[in-house]
């Protein structure tokens, strides 16, 4: 029988009883493709009846092993105990109140939480809301209203939302802008630090040259704020150059323009450490997370400098759902979960993990142009042989040869030539190794 109850009581493997999709898959499938817009995306061909540790078990009781985690969600693990005891407790509580009308405590607490993880020791405050676009919209509008300025500063290959505002900052036209325009105005696309495709460019060349658009084609003193992934996610899990954000951050501090670090697939332990602005010793102004923040409810947060957080006028802020009590009580019970788990050191292991079988599947596959990432976030980038094209067709063979082998696996990258692998930090070394095994078995099978 197919279990409908996860958590990591379920049992840790590897398994297909049918052929991928199964047999009640195929069939809502079908009702799916009658019933919900064919512009909805779709990655897996299978359903899900339930999840926990490390995999998803489908409605024809084929268990795979989650490499995705959602999309770098469900970091503590699927139904996580504290969680589902939590949203249990909360939803025969109340169940809505609306923040904004009759305030909770819950809804605090995450602020003072995130106040507290957050880097920097100033004096902060948050804000809560529902979706990563939501908070990437607020703080935007935060840093406008403080500065009383409007351009903002985005990067090549960055993916911010989907609403308007957001998708005039995300980088990639298709599938996430095509014919959804017009696009709102004052946003200005500058050069990142990409190191595989910039020729090796520094972080200070890099820097410099981002530095130098602004200048240009700006004027810094009409900036507002300047938005970046300290990792990008959608764009494929590009790392910068050593020393691009330090210098960005230096610029936007000379030039009282905010810096906004949007952490929201980078946060909550994901990179081994809570956030990956540590990573480079910088303090933003403003931070926006969401995704790992609540262990897979729907909940989302600007983070910053009190002054600029305080910078609204009242009643500026809001929305009927932002902060929902239960999404509170659920991110309350995943910080606790993985501050309890050390989830920063058990991503540092999967990081140590997947480095070294990655290497050695990279010596024997050199169109793997590239292993990087930090802890749980790591990703491998195709090229064709013997040049530096990007190969897609190469990377959505692998990605779909490991969903028919059990395992989920993402791609990501402005040339989707991207694998990128965002497993649970409650993966068991086991699980993770038989997925790299499948992994290893699809390079072999596409080369
Ligand atoms: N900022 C850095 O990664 C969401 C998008 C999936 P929402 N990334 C997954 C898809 O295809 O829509 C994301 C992100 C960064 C903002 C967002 C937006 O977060 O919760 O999807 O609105």
């Amino acid at each position: 029988m197919t279990p409908r109850i996860g958590g990591p009581t379920l049992p840790q493997k590897r398994e297909l009883v049918t052929a991928i999709p199964g047999p009640k898959s195929v069939e809502l499938m079908a009702r799916r493709r009658a019933a919900v817009s064919a512009g909805v995306g779709g990655t897996l061909p299978v359903f899900a009846a339930a999840a926990g540790g490390g995999v998803v078990v489908d409605i024809d009781g084929n268990s795979f092993i989650d490499l995705g985690a959602g999309i770098a969600v469900t970091n503590i693990g699927n139904a996580s105990p504290h969680v589902v005891q939590a949203v249990q407790e909360q939803v025969a509580a109340f169940t809505h109140t609306c923040f904004t009308v009759t305030p909770y405590e819950s809804y605090v607490q995450v602020c003072e939480e995130l106040n507290r993880l957050t880097p920097g020791d100033h004096e902060k405050r948050s804000a809560l809301f529902n979706s990563g676009a939501e908070a990437i919209e607020n703080s935007i509008k935060i840093a406008r209203s403080y500065t009383r300025r409007q351009k903002i500063v985005v990067f090549e290959h960055a993916y911010h939302g989907r609403t308007n505002l957001t998708m005039s900052l995300t980088a990639k036209n298709m599938p996430y802008k095509h014919n959804f325009g017009p696009f709102a105005g004052d946003v200005y696309r500058v050069p990142m630090s990409y190191p595989l495709r910039d020729g090796g460019r520094s972080g200070l060349e890099a820097a410099k040259a981002a530095i130098s658009h602004i200048d240009k084609e700006c004027g810094a003193d009409t900036v507002a704020a300047i938005l970046i992934e300290p990792i990008q996610g959608e764009g494929g899990f590009i790392v910068p150059a050593d020393g691009f954000l330090p210098a960005l951050l230096e610029y936007a501090r000379q030039n009282g323009i905010v810096f906004i670090a949007d952490e929201i697939q980078t946060g909550f332990a994901r990179t081994g450490a809570w956030f990956a602005c540590e990573h480079e010793g910088i303090v933003p102004d403003l931070m926006t997370t969401a995704k790992g923040i609540a262990g897979g409810l729907p909940l989302s947060a600007v983070t910053g400098r009190a002054e600029i957080m305080d910078a609204v006028h009242a009643g500026g802020l809001g929305g009927t759902y932002g902060g929902n009590p239960l999404a509170c009580v659920a991110a309350l019970a995943a910080i606790r979960t993985m501050e309890e788990m050390n989830a920063v050191s058990m991503y540092k292991n999967i990081e140590a993990i997947m480095w070294s079988r990655l290497e050695a599947m990279q010596r024997q596959h050199p169109t793997i142009a590239e292993i990087r990432g930090r802890g749980g976030m790591i990703a491998i980038e195709f090229v064709k042989s013997g040049s530096d094209e990007p190969d897609a067709d190469r990377c959505s063979k692998v990605a779909k040869y490991c969903h028919e082998h059990g395992v989920l696996i993402l791609t990501a990258g402005t040339y989707n030539n991207v694998i990128r692998f965002l497993p649970p930090a409650s993966i068991s070394d086991a699980l993770l190794n038989d997925a790299l095994d499948v992994l290893n078995q699809a390079l072999q099978a596409t080369a």
